[in-house]
């Protein structure tokens, strides 16, 4: 609703749809009476629009596009409304005001806002473009580059900033209802005609054309096939060459291009699956609703390698006061300098820098070989190599040192929790927080609670992933988690390929033009091929340890690629070596250019295992690739190692380069159909029968079976059906 209140000469509107004022119909309805009534009242000079609590709007109601008759076209003509009103229209930004909040901001002709608000056009992140007029009005007030700029990132920016682009007309610190209140008083009487954005010619750009044609260039190159940064390109191309009018006709056509495009439901799933994942529950009754998270006022970090540097600058980042422990001073020394490194380079991307981040006062960060100096932690994160035995050899030492109610984690990518945790005298804190590489850039944290985690561990992991600007996704304990546990059988695929006559290049290449950022080869070469290869070395899959007999492409009665542990053989591990699955200009070097040597090796290989090649498309990789991971993601919902299919897209999604606009794994497929998903599974394993990861989970064939239900009933039936599965 928004309340309307008249003192003095100045009429006020007020939003107010809790929490964040979302213009739903209602809204808007009670938005357009106020004007009418301010309109008719002659007492009233001037109108200032405000938001309830200390936030403006974060624009249309998102749970609106779903019933588009909840939302209605009615937002674009309320905003018209404003901008024609006879009486001066003030805005009172505070808190947020974003996407159709934003909106009616432009259409007022005046703006205030408080120095900590946030402004933005956030639609394309939607999915979806500005679409009540704010393509035509925004580059009329901030010109073509910088409107550009916002509407096809969405990025939300600050006050201060939205001063200098000319967005609002001032900033205040204090009170910003007031402030508005004085201003509406001062401008009563003036002309409006200059504030009037939709009469406003765009700004000229020298040589626009060229400009527009770089700048599309450029949106998409990073849209990697998502619709909408492209679209919202095209509304504003279409101020720059058509009268307003003409312009909001063009934006109200893509916008319904968007609207009804598959990417823009994705995307709106996404967004609330990002939130409803903060609803964390598990089976044995432990949810957010009852746990209450310990505060962390000290924390240490294990291990300064890859990992254990992009933790530590995180949590420098979150303001939290910490000891980095390495193993010896050598390691010390290294570690210190690669996250001072890193530290520098974060500190020069924000405002105030070096001296908001603090890091150079050992109170605030402090490195050491001693592990008496965890004693007074509140909380640990360990980091070191991935080996059993070591990691229960620092529970142990940790459980010794810290003092009792100490939080003790383990950054472990697959490692059994439980077995972790009995190295302890504190189970019940002991749990896994699995941050991705790099780990204070990627944003997810998969927090995965043992046996017998408590409910206070699990909430306080939660807290630790919101303070470090993470998604926590809540997981149960299982070989890989949820993420490394799916990219299993999806890696396995991409090598299988290989083997039957596909190219590193060319499984990448379908997977990349799918939308994921980095296809599993490059991302194999990324990370380290020697990684898993000591990986299946404890696993006995390979090396020293494997039973003299063993066929080269069989392990325990399955198919099984030696390919990348030949490669490993071969001093091929990647990008750090100058080759792996791609050759690269030096060793570190990151442009992956296609290896003969490679394509030779391949040939020599299937030549020794008698293994016919034929072409394969690129129909056949996606399959077999995205569908073994689906197949295992159904494996892991049916086990209850995830509460929904939600956790695993936001997990994708965050943590694997999953494109956002195919809405995770699991969303996709019910996108596909389940029936189709099944089908295909069933041909790819008739065809490969030693491969368990292409035999359809129970789960899935149930779903298929009961008519293929919408992915939000998908857990009823696995409540009501996990007997037979
Ligand atoms: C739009 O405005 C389109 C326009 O151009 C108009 C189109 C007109 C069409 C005409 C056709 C011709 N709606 O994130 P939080 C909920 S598109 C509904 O946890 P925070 C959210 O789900 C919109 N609900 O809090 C959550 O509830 P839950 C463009 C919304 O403090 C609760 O509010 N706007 C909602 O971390 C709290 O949210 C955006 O994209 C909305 N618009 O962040 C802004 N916004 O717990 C999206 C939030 O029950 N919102 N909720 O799930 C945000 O970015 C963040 O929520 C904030 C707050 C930064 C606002
Ligand atoms: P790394 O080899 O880069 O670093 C490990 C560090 O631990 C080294 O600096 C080493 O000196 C230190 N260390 C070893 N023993 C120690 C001890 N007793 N005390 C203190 N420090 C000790 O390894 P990494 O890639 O950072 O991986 C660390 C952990 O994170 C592993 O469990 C790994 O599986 C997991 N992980 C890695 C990635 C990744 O992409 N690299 C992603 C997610 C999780």
């Amino acid at each position: 609703m928004a309340q309307y209140a008249r003192g003095s000469a100045v009429a006020v509107i007020r939003l107010r749809n809790p929490p964040v004022n979302a213009l739903s119909r209602a809204v808007l309805q009670a938005l357009e009476d106020g004007l009418k009534k301010a309109d008719a009242d002659p007492s009233v000079k001037a109108v200032m629009i405000c938001g309830e609590n200390g936030k403006f709007s974060a624009g249309a109601d998102i749970r609106g596009f779903s019933a588009p008759k909840r939302l209605g076209g009615a937002l674009g003509p309320v905003v018209s409304l404003i901008e024609s009103s006879e009486k001066p229209v003030v805005a009172a930004i505070e808190g947020v005001a974003l996407g159709g909040g934003l909106e009616v901001a432009l259409g007022c002709h005046y703006r205030i806002a408080h120095v900590k608000a946030r402004m933005g056009l956030p639609e394309v992140t939607l999915g979806l473009l500005p679409g009540a007029e704010g393509t035509q009005r925004l580059p009329r007030l901030i010109g073509v580059p910088a409107a550009l700029d916002m509407i096809t990132t969405g990025k939300h920016i600050p006050a201060t900033e939205a001063l200098k682009l000319g967005l609002v007309d001032e900033i205040v610190e204090e009170n910003t209802i007031e402030a508005a209140i004085r201003l509406a008083n001062k401008v009563i009487g003036q002309p409006l005609g200059p504030r009037r954005l939709s009469l406003k010619p765009v700004p000229k750009v020298p040589n626009m054309e060229a400009f527009l044609d770089e700048a599309l260039a450029k949106v998409k190159r990073q849209a990697r096939g998502c619709l909408a940064p492209e679209l919202c390109f095209q509304a504003v191309r279409a101020a720059t060459q058509s009268p307003f009018a003409d312009g909001v006709r063009r934006e109200r056509e893509l916008f319904q291009v968007l609207l009804s495009s598959g990417q823009a439901q994705a995307l709106q799933y996404a967004f609330f699956a990002e939130r409803a994942v903060r609803r964390w529950a598990t089976p044995g009754g432990a949810s957010w609703s009852s746990a209450a998270p310990q505060p962390v006022r000290r924390a240490a970090v294990i291990g300064l390698g890859t990992m254990g540097r992009g933790i530590v600058t995180s949590l420098v980042k979150a303001n939290i006061p910490l000891v980095a422990l390495e193993q010896d001073l050598e390691n010390l020394n290294k570690g210190r300098k690669a996250v001072m490194f890193l530290l520098e380079r974060e500190a020069m991307k924000m405002e105030g820098g070096a001296q908001v981040l603090d890091f150079h006062n050992p109170a605030r960060l402090q490195f050491t070989v001693d592990f008496d100096l965890l004693r007074d932690v509140d909380l640990v994160i360990e980091a070191v190599f991935e080996n059993m035995a070591l990691k229960k050899e620092i529970f142990h030492k940790l459980s010794k040192i810290c003092k009792p109610g100490a939080l003790l984690c383990t950054n472990t990518s697959a490692l059994n929790i439980d077995e972790i945790a009995s190295a302890t005298n504190r189970p019940q804190q002991v749990i896994g927080t699995h941050f991705f590489s790099p780990a204070h850039v990627m944003r997810l944290l998969e927090i995965i609670y043992g046996r017998h985690t408590s409910p206070t561990a699990i909430a306080t992991a939660m807290q630790l992933a919101t303070a470090l600007k993470k998604v926590g996704v809540v997981v149960g304990n299982c070989f890989g988690f949820v993420g490394n546990r799916m990219m299993f059988p999806y890696v396995q695929q991409a090598v299988f390929l290989l083997e039957e006559g596909s190219r590193p290049d060319a499984v990448d290449q379908a997977l990349e033009d799918f939308g994921f950022k980095i296809g599993p080869f490059r991302m194999s070469d990324l990370a380290g091929l020697d990684v898993g290869w000591r990986s299946r070395k404890d696993q006995g899959l390979t090396g020293p340890s494997l039973p003299a007999g063993t066929p080269a492409r069989q392990r325990r009665g399955q198919r099984y690629s030696p390919l990348p542990d030949l490669l490993c053989e071969h001093g091929r591990f990647g990008q750090k070596t100058g080759k792996g699955w791609y050759l690269y200009e030096k060793a570190g070097g990151r442009t992956a250019t296609p290896d003969p040597w490679l394509l030779n090796f391949l040939s020599q290989y299937r030549d020794t295992h008698g293994i016919q090649t034929r072409f394969i498309d690129q129909e056949e990789i996606l399959e077999r690739c995205l569908f073994s991971l689906i197949n295992e993601g159904f494996a892991i919902l049916a086990e209850g190692i995830a509460s929904g299919p939600e956790h695993l897209d936001v997990i994708y999604i965050n943590g694997y380069g999953w494109p956002k606009h195919r809405g995770g794994p699991m969303f996709y497929a019910s996108t596909v159909g389940l029936p189709r998903v099944l089908a295909k599974l069933q041909k790819y394993s008739e065809a490969h029968p030693d491969v368990p990861g292409l035999q359809p989970s129970a789960f899935l064939k149930k779903l298929a079976a009961v008519g293929n239900p919408p992915l939000k009933e998908w857990m009823s039936y696995l409540s009501q059906q996990s007997s037979k599965l």
